[in-house]
């Protein structure tokens, strides 16, 4: 085809055009050339790339381009046209070779042209599909996508682990020549293209494991470290609260809520696995020497030492806490010093807790004079305290504040005796 061009001076790119039809697409528009000449590039297609043994595999078999004249420059196609293209194609015999190891029964054509003209062979798992009738047209254009057969074949229950072939049989083929790949045959002037495909079969289900351990129905304390390992496609994750979360794009997350999860995990053949655990309640509070108290309905925590960083704190919470300034910025990771006031979120029940810090009743983070100063106000009339100042300027808890609990932060000052917290 190409040798024509050059005789004629002419350029395939000339009119190079882009049609849409029926999600066929015009891609080229040569010249006329002889009718013999053409040519055609089809490829094997299944519907999965990964299968278990056992599966239906769909095959289509797809023309890619298909090269040839007709009507000359400028014409355009039809949607008959693309049928009669369809048939011309036909015209050449067609074979496709399954791998005899995986594939034991016969393939089952479901669609295209060829099924029901009775022109379907199937011997030792060879799909040839024969029209003696080899049409001779004056195409013009590149067709892509143009299916010629679709069937199903089974395979093997039995069948081993492995990579399995489906190509084509080119030593069948009206095209087929001697001393040519197995990809590439002639026939006169055509050149006829179609690689070899390989499909997966795997009978191995993806692993998973929680906190390295691949256990059932395991408890873990605290936080669960999920991870799938081998092939999968699809991970899902059923949390306590029944919403499911897709950690497919990366295999693995960490679950800290309390309650039972359960994990599917499905391979890219279809082989799934699931494993369930439950994640035990941690009391990170109770675990860092600090406590809890409520009052008046709100939650209060106390034991934190004074001049404790924002960021300090959430360590020896084990991470599962964030920390909130007064103005409720969240300042987990700085170097803030913790002051009466300040808000602790723990994570893992989104639980929030108001900081007291016994003898901080400024709200700095530290026992100073500055604070003595604040109570010996309040105890004036000159200035009132709030309900957290309150309970911080309450050092000697005897629910009141007076002298008693000035002596207590002077002592604190003085390093004579430390405030317990
Ligand atoms: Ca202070
Ligand atoms: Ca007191």
């Amino acid at each position: 085809m190409r040798k024509q061009l050059v005789a004629l001076g002419l350029s395939a790119t000339l009119l190079s055009g882009f049609v849409g039809l029926n999600n066929y697409y015009v891609t080229s528009a040569a010249v006329a050339q002889s009718a013999s000449e053409a040519n055609v590039v089809y490829s094997i297609k299944t519907d999965k790339t990964s299968y278990k043994p056992g599966d239906t595999v769909k095959v289509t078999v797809v023309v890619d381009s298909f090269d040839a004249a007709k009507n000359g420059i400028g014409s355009t196609v039809s949607t008959s046209y693309i049928q009669s293209l369809r048939s011309s194609i036909l015209g050449c015999q067609l074979g496709i070779i399954l791998d005899s190891t995986a594939f034991k029964s016969e393939p089952t054509v479901t669609d295209g042209i060829l099924s029901g003209e009775n022109n379907v062979n199937y011997k030792s798992n060879e799909l040839k599909c024969v029209n003696e009738n080899v049409a001779h047209g004056l195409f013009d254009y590149t067709v892509s996508n143009l299916k010629l057969l679709e069937f199903t074949a089974v395979l093997d229950s039995n069948l081993a682990d492995g990579t399995y072939t489906i190509k084509p049989d080119t030593n069948y083929t009206k095209f087929a020549g001697a001393g040519l790949a197995n990809s590439e045959a002639t026939y006169a002037d055509y050149y006829v293209y179609c690689e070899p495909i390989s499909i997966k079969v795997s009978s191995s289900a993806p692993k998973i494991s929680v906190n390295g351990s691949m256990s059932a129905n395991q408890t873990v304390a605290g936080s669960a470290s999920v991870v799938i390992s081998g092939d999968f496609a699809s991970v899902t994750v059923t949390k306590p609260n029944g919403v499911v979360t897709n950690i497919s794009s990366t295999g693995s997350g960490t679950f800290t809520e309390p309650g039972t999860y359960s994990v599917l995990a499905t391979s890219s053949s279809g082989v799934s696995s699931t494993l369930t655990f439950t994640v035990s309640a941690v009391d990170y509070i109770k675990e860092a020497g600090l406590r809890t108290q409520t009052s008046d309905g709100v939650k209060y925590i106390l034991g934190i030492s004074p001049t404790t960083t924002a960021s300090s704190l959430v360590s020896k919470l084990s991470s599962q806490a964030k920390v909130l300034n007064a103005s409720g910025s969240d300042i987990s990771s700085s170097t803030t010093k913790v002051a009466t006031g300040f808000k602790i979120n723990t994570t893992y029940d989104n639980a929030v807790y108001t900081v007291i810090l016994k003898g901080d009743i400024n709200a700095d983070g530290m026992i100073s004079l500055l604070d003595i100063n604040t109570i010996q106000k309040k105890i004036l009339g000159a200035s009132t305290l709030d309900t957290n100042q309150t309970l911080a300027a309450d050092v000697n808890s005897d629910s009141r504040v007076n002298v008693s609990d000035i002596q207590e932060i002077q002592k604190h000052i003085l390093g004579i005796k430390t405030i317990t917290q």
